[in-house]
């Protein structure tokens, strides 16, 4: 078992060119110490403030941090050392912001999962890894996540531990509460962490790439590239002390946690605010009673939360300076209805797992917030758009976003074959269509890669295609995006059946529910041809099927 451990430090990684490398240091973006050492810098400067609210639990960054290193004092207790992982699947509470914090310190991996994911990705997590343990609610939406922890644990030669969050901790598990109480001797145990910090240059977490096929592609990002982007995003969205950031995207995604979100508002010295929900009345309730700042959504949840305050115009928002959003395409005409309906600031952020950042910038003029994606946050984010033969297409046009920089990836963790098609020449292939406009911002106006972006949640069509195929009576099967006005694009499956065959959308739902899928991947729609279209090249022509399914959508 030990010859075939992975330690994402040392091997499973790509490291940066020595040169691109240099280059990154003397120019002062890395600066080789470790996030949590610079999250502990910040908790000391000012350790009176409250750092995290959560319901009626609020926390000062002196109780952050006593909390962080009891638990990463725990972990270490249990076994886990720096380069473990752990995978994190927990609801938006406060307890995910103390354990990211424990394993930043410890320089324990955090692997953040999503509470909608069921066992084939939590397993299929939990295995690549090689999780030591597993952290997870107790039951959650009336889901039993603690009982699909210990099977997934059982089948694990590495994972160890359940660890619950909430009340009902049965035998076998560990009480997440427990492990974050506050270190007995906040002291010794901060002096102890901070002696056995890890290196800038170690990976600080491995993120889960939007969309995974069926082994998880997952980010190894070192602390110097995360603090690096994170404290860049600060900068940017002018984060201070006075900062109250809505923690409301699920934390399980990168946004809401790094552009600048949670990480960046405790590196500023701000306070986070946690939402349990995005529906208007809880979130924009406690934008009101929380007096926040800025808080960054998905274009879905902008488009409710505009329903609600043309319904209850009596909504105060008057606190909010700034909206993030991003991780989906936002149409320009609702992106300026935003700035005045919340009397804030827009800013559009087109991001990724993998790195590369971008953002419009605050005192950019509107018709470059309504109407792009913003630039890249780095001088040294270099950006190349090319064409099909990976030619670079002439300013204007579209093609192909290849990019590499201080904090985009090199490889994704211990996937060699994998990376061969996705990096050219150490360049990162994103799959995302854009355009640059002539002042040099970011248009996406399409992708390659076979994704279905539903309302922000990324979904590879490959794996409801490979569930598809499994039925009896499908021949063959394409899940492509159809347009929706809601969520932007849903997932639609199109089959050809077996001569006399019949299925019906249920079957593919419910067979993908057996398969232990998460329930944001079901297709909405089937739609039975008699053949799919094909490219010159023998494959499946989505870009056709999109269209089609798009027309028969609007036809009907
Ligand atoms: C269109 N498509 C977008 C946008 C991302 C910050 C913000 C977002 C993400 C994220 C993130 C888009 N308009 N404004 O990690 O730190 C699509 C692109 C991109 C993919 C990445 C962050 N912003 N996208 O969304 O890894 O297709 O990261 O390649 O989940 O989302 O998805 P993900």
């Amino acid at each position: 078992m030990a010859e075939t451990a992975v330690k994402p430090s040392r091997r499973g990684t790509v490291a940066w060119p020595g040169e691109l490398a240099a280059r990154y240091v003397a120019r002062g973006y890395w600066e080789g110490r470790s996030l949590g050492q610079h999250l502990a810098d910040a908790a000391r400067r000012t350790p009176d403030a409250v750092c995290l609210v959560d319901g009626s639990t609020r926390m000062t960054y002196r109780e952050l941090l006593a909390r962080a290193d009891g638990a990463a004092t725990r972990l270490a207790a249990l076994g886990l050392r720096p380069d473990d992982r752990v995978v994190v699947q927990l609801p938006n509470r406060w307890e995910h912001v103390v354990t990211t914090v424990a394993c930043l310190r410890l320089g324990v991996l955090p692997v953040w999962a999503l509470p909608q994911h069921r066992e084939r990705e939590l397993s299929g997590l939990v295995a690549h890894t090689q999780a030591r343990a597993v952290v997870v609610p107790d039951v959650y939406r009336d889901f039993d996540h603690q009982a699909m922890a210990h099977r997934i644990v059982a089948e694990s030669p590495y994972a160890a531990h359940v660890v619950v969050a909430g009340d009902d901790v049965r035998p076998g598990s560990l009480s997440l509460a427990e492990l974050c109480a506050p270190a007995a001797d906040p002291g010794t145990s901060a002096a102890e962490l901070d002696a056995a910090a890890p290196s800038g240059d170690a990976v600080a977490m491995l993120i889960l790439s939007g969309g995974t096929t069926g082994v998880p592609k997952l980010i190894p990002r070192t602390h110097n590239d995360l603090t690096y982007m994170v404290k860049r995003a600060v900068q940017l969205c002018r984060f201070g002390p006075d900062s109250r950031y809505l923690a409301v995207l699920p934390l399980g995604h990168g946004f809401p946690n790094t552009g600048p979100g949670v990480l960046g508002t405790l590196l500023a010295g701000g306070r986070v605010v946690v939402a349990p929900s995005t529906t208007p009345e809880v979130a924009l309730g406690l934008i009101e009673r929380e007096e926040v700042t800025a808080t960054s959504v998905v274009p879905a949840i902008v488009q409710r939360w505009l329903r609600h305050l043309e319904e209850y115009p009596g909504t105060d928002v008057g606190s909010l300076r700034l909206l993030q959003v991003g991780a989906a395409r936002l149409d320009p005409a609702v992106a300026g209805l935003i700035g005045p309906a919340f009397g804030c600031t827009l800013q559009q952020v087109f991001g990724m797992a993998e790195g590369l950042l971008c953002m419009t910038r605050l005192d950019d003029p509107p018709e470059v917030v309504h109407h792009t994606q913003g630039r890249p946050v780095c001088p040294d984010d270099e950006i190349r758009i090319v064409d099909e033969r990976g030619v670079p297409v002439p300013v204007g046009q579209p093609g192909v976003l290849l990019t590499q920089g201080p904090y985009t990836l090199r490889g994704y963790y211990d996937t060699p074959e994998h990376d061969r098609h996705v990096f050219v020449d150490g360049w990162y292939r994103t799959g995302d269509v854009v355009r640059r406009t002539p002042e040099g911002n970011l248009v996406v106006v399409g992708r390659e890669k076979d994704v279905v972006n539903r309302g922000g949640e990324k979904i590879h069509a490959e794996e409801i295609e490979n569930v598809a195929r499994g039925l009896d009576d499908v021949e063959q099967a394409a899940a492509v995006a159809m347009p929706d006005p809601e969520l932007g694009e849903r997932v639609c499956l199109v089959v050809v059946l077996r001569p006399g065959g019949a299925v019906a959308l249920a079957d593919v739902r419910s067979a993908m529910l057996a398969a232990g899928m998460a329930r944001f991947k079901l297709p909405e729609r089937l739609v039975e041809v008699d053949e799919l279209p094909v490219t010159p090249l023998g494959k499946v022509d989505k870009k056709a099927l999109r269209a089609y399914v798009a027309a028969t959508a609007a036809a009907a």
